[in-house]
């Protein structure tokens, strides 16, 4: 089995989204606020909201001691964690989950949800839910628990909503180099079914030029750092950065030094739709 590089040294708390997150935690509790969140809407025509036309896109922090309350949504719901300390984990119906750097995990649809914070430092991740996908079909729906606790049970030894880095990145390492990198698509099919999550590991000067398509697709970068060209635009990433790359508008990526991304697309909903399609990878 490859090894796969040993866990990022650098931690998100010291980037200045990191800094908009403390800020917002001085004057923002979780009693006030259902959630703390840094919203990644892109700045095109009047949206206020999407990241990309159906997902979007949001950091968010979480003090020790909080709690971010349970309620539920039919929009589907994943995290992708990028600083936390023992002790932080989420509750899915019932489910305690840890959350640790690097892991992911999945809240399907309509499943109640909270979030704990019981470690000693700030907790931040990356949220992406298919909210503007749902918001357009129309069936938005809501609530919250009643007294806004949930039951919790004991956390499982695995889950089938859990992707912990511990075993995701040895599965990544050992996917073989595709096209200059490797992916490994995620198994997250039975439980949502509008995205799909693949993790990216790209060898440092090695330019990846992807298939233009017309899936959606938000990229976080979870290692490493480079540039990536997005229709038009060069852009510098590091660690805890989100891309997004809108259907339709060709993109490549190099990394300087080892470098994991996860990437989140809508392909499933344009695949069963038949509109996917993409240009031959060059
Ligand atoms: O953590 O439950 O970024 O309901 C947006 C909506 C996070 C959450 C978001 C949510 C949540
Ligand atoms: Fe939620």
């Amino acid at each position: 089995m490859p090894h796969p590089p040993s866990q990022p040294s650098t931690v998100f708390g010291t980037s200045p989204c990191a800094k908009a997150l403390d800020q917002a935690g001085q004057w923002v509790s979780t009693e006030l606020a259902e959630r703390r969140n840094l919203l990644l809407f892109n700045p095109v025509g009047d949206n206020d909201y999407d990241t990309v036309r159906t997902i979007v896109s949001a950091y968010q922090m979480i003090k020790p001691g909080e709690y971010a309350r349970a309620h539920r949504h039919s929009p589907n719901a994943m995290r992708l964690v990028l600083d936390a300390k023992p002790g932080v984990f989420t509750v899915v119906d019932g489910a305690r989950l840890p959350m640790q750097a690097g892991d992911f995990l999945l809240t399907p649809g309509n499943c109640w949800h909270s979030h704990y914070n019981e470690g000693d430092a700030n907790a931040y991740w990356i949220d992406f839910l298919d909210v503007p996908l749902v918001h357009r079909l129309e069936p938005m729906f809501f609530e919250e628990y009643p007294d806004g606790y949930q039951p919790v049970d004991i956390a499982p030894e695995a889950h089938d909503w859990y992707f912990p880095a511990a075993v995701t990145r040895p599965q990544l390492h050992a996917q073989p180099v595709k096209h200059g990198y490797r992916r490994l698509v995620l198994n997250t099919q039975a439980h949502i079914s509008t995205m799909e999550m693949s993790y990216l590991a790209l060898t440092p000067g090695t330019p990846v030029n992807f298939p233009r398509n017309t899936a959606s697709r938000i990229v976080a970068i979870t290692q490493g750092s480079g540039q990536a060209r997005v229709g038009e635009r060069d852009i510098a990433w590091q660690r805890g950065d989100v891309i997004a790359v809108p259907s339709w508008v060709e993109y490549a990526f190099v990394a300087d030094e080892a470098a994991e991304m996860l990437e989140v697309s809508d392909r499933p909903v344009l695949d069963k739709l038949g509109f996917y399609r993409e240009t031959k990878a060059q």
